[in-house]
């Protein structure tokens, strides 16, 4: 598909005040769509969550999805997860919890959290196109050991559109890292979900307050309606 127009502006109404970005500029990142989040019998279920809480976003995210696909914009995915040896595991982060449910350990849907097993794969609603980068992180941040700001920079990418779970985890972690390295996010808030919605709606007031100091919130409507109106 020919690349967005990186000549044109669009203007999403957001907080704390409207974004214009470039199309051509501006990537649509979708953190960790995983079954191992969203489904029953994956890692986030393992932790004891409600996962049903995070099947809100996915219908958001699809329309999101297939706007910015239409429109010829960089799609990104991002999976956490580890390798099979857990050799990029941090002995922490493994051995946090019940040992039964642990990263790597078996699941309904394979190792929890292990790269190539079932529940680490996207949900078949997100599943990424032919072609659309999918980023594998040991971490919460998606740029943390990973070569997404090459890729980033390499498309002279300067924006961000950022869905995913959950929000005050990965998908707040991604956005202070891109705000460090000067990448302008904004956050769909309904494309995002947390297990405890009081965290959603507070990783949300983190990043828009003080005049955005990490970045945009905005709801998908508003992206879809600025992408409509281009
Ligand atoms: C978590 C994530 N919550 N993708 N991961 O462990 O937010």
């Amino acid at each position: 598909m020919a690349g967005a127009d990186d000549s044109k502006t669009i203007q999403i109404a957001a907080e704390p005040e409207p974004v214009s970005v470039a199309p051509g500029r501006t990537a649509l990142v979708i953190i960790d769509m995983q079954r191992d989040f969203l489904e029953p019998g994956g890692f986030g279920a393992a932790l004891g969550n409600d996962v049903s809480l995070l099947k809100a976003a996915v219908a958001p995210c699809q329309a999101v999805l297939a706007a910015a696909r239409a429109a010829g914009m960089l799609v990104i995915h991002t999976r956490e997860g580890h390798r099979a040896d857990l050799s990029d595991a941090p002995p922490l982060k493994v051995e946090r919890g019940d040992e039964r449910l642990r990263i790597g350990a078996p699941g309904p849907m394979g190792r929890i959290l292990i790269r190539g097993e079932a529940g680490h794969d996207i949900v078949a609603e997100l599943y990424p196109a032919a072609g659309e980068p999918v980023i594998d992180k040991p971490g919460k941040g998606a740029f943390y050991q990973t070569d997404l700001e090459l890729m980033l920079r390499n498309r002279r990418i300067d924006n961000l559109i950022v869905c995913g779970v959950t929000t005050e985890v990965c998908v707040n972690t991604t956005v202070r890292e891109a705000n460090d390295r000067g990448f302008r996010c904004i956050v769909l808030a309904d494309c995002c979900a947390s297990y405890f919605p009081e965290f959603h709606e507070a990783g949300l007031k983190m990043i828009k307050a003080q005049g955005g100091i990490f970045g945009s919130v905005a709801s998908s409507q508003s992206f879809l309606s600025a992408l409509a109106r281009a």
